[in-house]
Parts: structure tokens; C-alpha cells; sequence
């Protein structure tokens, strides 16, 4: 960092909040994986949005690139330095401010977590329509930036759908604010739309207006031991249609809960073994249970087959499912691999990708888990090295010939960049590498993530 840039910053967001210790930076630098990490020369927390305008000011007349960062929970690699970039911290905008409690609305820094947020509403009868097993550390900026999915998705759609507003730091410091949060404003382009998910490359996002959803106290959870992950859809295609206010549809596979066993330390959920296990919530106005019970009925083996409705006995059902991630990163550092594909063909996906990693990775161990309810598949590799991408290849090109989509909810961050082009045109390319260079021309707003200036061949000729 130049003398020049350090005093600018300082003057900023005083001493305290520019760390180069190393020591005090590391947490900042490696991702929640493991797998990706990098030196920056420089963190910086800035505690308000005008100190976010100010050094993004001060970066970009120094030619600075920059990584903005919320809780750090992302899984691709695109929260972390790689090549100089210094860290743009954000959990200090961890304020909520504005809670409209008639019209369900609330603006919160970009630093507050989901948890603080949810604690904050709940009592006033609203919810966050997006939940996620991270929700303790990440943030809504962070969910914003990445359009995070998280298990309501079926029923509330990702972190896009709720954002009715938000403010943002371009490049060069100038700021962008849709705050007011109306609901019909068609006045010129979606900016918020096309910040949300732009995985903190168009802009920094500093405060959010969101759209909450009532809060929907009575729920029931069934966890199913089923025989195939086509029996596991067939229930959640009759749950869906018999049983009210479907907001989770999850699944996962022997090889997945054995680790969260071990690693949890909780015990089975069933006697017996089965090749796949459906996690299903349902909440609504009125006690749930029963239709959910009736809607099992003809279905479920009685045997494999829990219900619980109170707090404790939901949370119980649904730590084996949000436990996977902890504990397959307590085994090893996986590859992280998040697709989707269209319905009809998840079951064939998963059965073809096993076979696939089989024959051409022997040693790749496969951890499959997900949102079943939306066709979104979190595929996890374990027992290969953290740069060998041949068992990501196997996998994105299966997807990509099957008709689905590279990443579903984590973004492309780093992690994905190279296989883009697999489930985007390059016309689809070109065109976001010219949004890219129109808002942010050095290209400082976290470099290398999605694409590299130069990838994937040049822009389209104009016609004359
Ligand atoms: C989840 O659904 C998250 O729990 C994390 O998206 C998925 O660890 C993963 O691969
Ligand atoms: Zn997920």
C-alpha cells in the first residue's frame, strides 16, 4: 500500500479499522472451505456507507482492486483475496434500521446477519422469506450479492425476490440508492435486480430494503427413509398438491449422513439404512401435522417415518440435514459443486454422476445433498487435491448435458469461472463482461470472479 493510500484510509476509518498485521488479517483472507485463501496487503472496515463511498474513492484513484466481504460463508472462493486484492469488510454497516411492521418491510445494513435479522422481526409476526443454515454469520449484503437460495426457496424464491430497494457503492465511489422500497417504480433499469447476485463485482452494496413474509408459527417437519430419490420426489410432488404451505423439500443420502453422525455425534434417525432421506416442512396459520401426516399416508413406510412439531423435535430432524456441511468440511476440504437441474431429470442426474466419478476419478468421494423441492443439487467432493478439477469437469459437463445450470445458489465466484460458458452463450457473456466494464472500467470490484476480462473470446462484431 502506498504512504498516500494508508493516510487516505486512515483519515477514513481511523487507525483501528485499517489492519495489515498479519495475524489480525488471516481470518479475513481464507474462505469457510479451506480452499481458497490469498494475501491481502490491506483489510478495511468502514462503519458507515459514506466511508464505504469514501474508500472506494480512495482504491480506486490508487488503481486498489478490492474483495468486499460480509460474513465470509461463501462456498466459491469469491469473498477472499487472490492476487492483491485488499478486503472491503462490511460487517460494520450492522445496523437495522427502518421496520415498517403494517407493510412487512425492514432496511438493514449490509452487515447484519440473517440471525440478528430474523431475531429482530420475528416478535412483530414477520420472517425473512430466505433461511439458511449459515444464517449466524452471514450477511444480508453478502446474501444480497450472491442472490444466497437457502431451504424456502420453493415457497418464498432466493434473495432477489425480497429485496425491494437497496443502496450501493460503484467503483469510483458514487452511490446508487433505491431506498424507498416501492413496490411499482418502473422508472429505468433494475439496478437492485442486477446488483443482487452480481457476486460483489458491479457494486458494494451497503444497505437493503426487504420484503418480509408473515411469520408462520405452526410447523410440522417429516424426515422419510424412502427407497430412490425418485420415491422422495413422488412425495414431494403429492405433498405439494394434498398438503398446505410446502416451504422445504430436502434431501440427502447414506454416504452424507454417516458423516454427520460421526462428526455430530447425534444418533440415526432410523434402525435401518435407506438409499435416500426426504426432509419436508410445512407451515401455515393452523397445526400443519395433520394434513402433512394424511398427505404421507399412502407413501411412507410408517417405520421410516418421523414427525415432529415442536421447536426442539424440528430442530432435532433438521440438524441432519443442515449438519452436512460442517461436517464434511470436519472430514476433509471438498470440492464444492451447486447445480440444478430441471426436475424431471435429477434422478437420473444423480444416479449418471456416480457412475461418472467412479469411472473417470476413482478416488473422489461424493457427498450429494440439497433442495430437492427446486431441482438443486449440492454436490460435494472429498479425497481429491484442492487444485485437481478433473472431478468438477466430470460433473458441470453432465449437468450442462442434461440441461441444467452450473450453479444454483453459491454464484461462480472463482470456483466456476472456467466452466461458464458451459450454461451461458457467449453473446450472454459478452454482454455481462460490457455491463462489467461500464461500472467498473479498471475492473478494481473483486477481479477474476465470474470472468476474466479477456476470457472467453472477444465481444461480438457491431454490424455496420
Ligand atoms: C446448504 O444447502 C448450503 O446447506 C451449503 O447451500 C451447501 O455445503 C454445501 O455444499
Ligand atoms: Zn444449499
Amino acid at each position: 500500500m502506498t504512504p498516500d493510500l494508508r493516510a487516505r484510509l486512515t483519515r477514513i476509518v481511523g487507525p483501528a479499522h485499517l489492519l495489515e498485521d498479519p495475524d489480525t488479517r488471516a481470518s479475513f483472507e481464507t474462505d469457510w472451505t479451506r480452499r481458497f485463501t490469498g494475501k491481502a496487503p490491506f483489510v478495511v472496515r468502514p462503519g458507515s456507507a459514506a466511508e464505504v463511498a469514501a474508500v472506494l474513492a480512495a482504491c480506486s484513484s490508487a488503481g486498489q482492486p478490492i474483495v468486499p466481504q460480509g460474513g465470509n460463508t461463501g462456498l466459491v472462493g469469491g469473498s477472499v483475496p487472490r492476487s492483491g486484492e485488499a478486503v472491503l469488510s462490511l460487517r460494520r454497516l450492522d445496523a437495522i434500521e427502518a421496520f415498517d411492521t403494517v407493510a412487512g418491510e425492514v432496511t438493514v445494513g449490509a452487515g447484519v446477519t440473517l440471525e440478528q435479522l430474523q431475531h429482530h422481526v420475528r416478535p412483530a409476526g414477520w420472517d425473512v422469506g430466505v433461511d439458511l443454515a449459515s444464517r449466524a454469520s452471514a450477511t444480508i449484503g453478502g446474501m444480497v450479492a450472491t442472490n444466497a437460495g437457502g431451504v424456502r426457496v420453493i415457497r418464498y424464491g432466493p434473495m432477489r425476490h425480497q429485496v425491494i430497494g437497496l443502496e450501493a457503492v460503484l467503483a469510483d465511489g458514487s452511490v446508487i440508492s433505491r431506498l424507498p422500497g416501492l413496490l411499482k417504480d418502473n422508472s429505468g433499469y433494475d439496478l437492485p435486480g442486477l446488483i443482487a447476485g452480481s457476486e460483489g463485482t458491479l457494486a458494494v452494496i451497503t444497505r437493503v430494503r426487504l420484503r418480509l413474509i408473515p411469520a408462520r408459527p405452526a410447523r410440522a417437519v417429516a424426515l422419510l427413509g424412502l427407497p430412490s430419490l425418485d420415491a422422495a420426489l413422488e412425495v414431494v410432488r403429492t405433498v405439494r398438491a394434498a398438503a398446505p404451505g410446502l416451504e422445504a423439500a430436502e434431501v440427502f443420502f447414506p454416504e452424507g449422513l454417516e458423516l454427520v453422525l460421526r462428526h455430530a455425534r447425534i444418533s440415526p434417525p432410523f434402525p435401518g439404512r435407506y438409499p435416500c432421506y426426504l426432509l419436508i416442512e410445512c407451515a401455515g396459520p393452523s397445526d400443519p401435522a395433520p394434513a402433512l401426516a394424511a398427505a404421507l399416508e399412502p407413501l411412507a413406510d410408517p417405520a421410516a417415518t418421523l414427525i415432529a412439531t415442536d421447536r426442539a423435535g424440528r430442530d432435532r430432524l433438521w440438524a441432519y440435514r443442515e449438519r452436512h456441511t460442517e461436517a464434511i468440511s470436519a472430514e476433509g476440504i471438498p470440492h464444492k459443486l451447486d447445480v440444478t437441474l430441471p426436475a424431471g431429470r435429477l434422478a437420473e442426474f444423480e444416479a449418471s454422476v456416480r457412475t461418472a466419478l467412479a469411472r473417470a476419478c476413482p478416488s473422489a468421494r461424493p457427498v450429494l445433498f440439497g433442495h430437492a423441492g427446486d431441482g438443486n443439487l449440492h454436490v460435494n467432493l472429498l479425497g481429491i487435491a484442492p487444485d485437481d478439477e478433473t472431478a468438477d469437469d466430470v460433473v458441470l459437463r453432465l449437468v450442462a448435458s442434461l440441461g441444467g445450470s452450473i450453479s444454483a445458489e453459491h454464484g461462480i465466484g472463482i470456483a466456476k469461472k472456467r466452466w461458464l460458458n458451459l450454461t451461458r452463450s457467449l453473446a450472454d457473456i459478452h454482454a455481462m463482461q460490457a455491463i462489467k466494464r461500464a461500472l467498473d472500467p479498471a475492473w478494481l470490484l473483486n477481479p477474476g470472479v465470474i470472468f476474466d476480462p479477456d476470457s472467453f473470446a472477444p465481444p461480438v462484431p457491431r454490424l455496420p
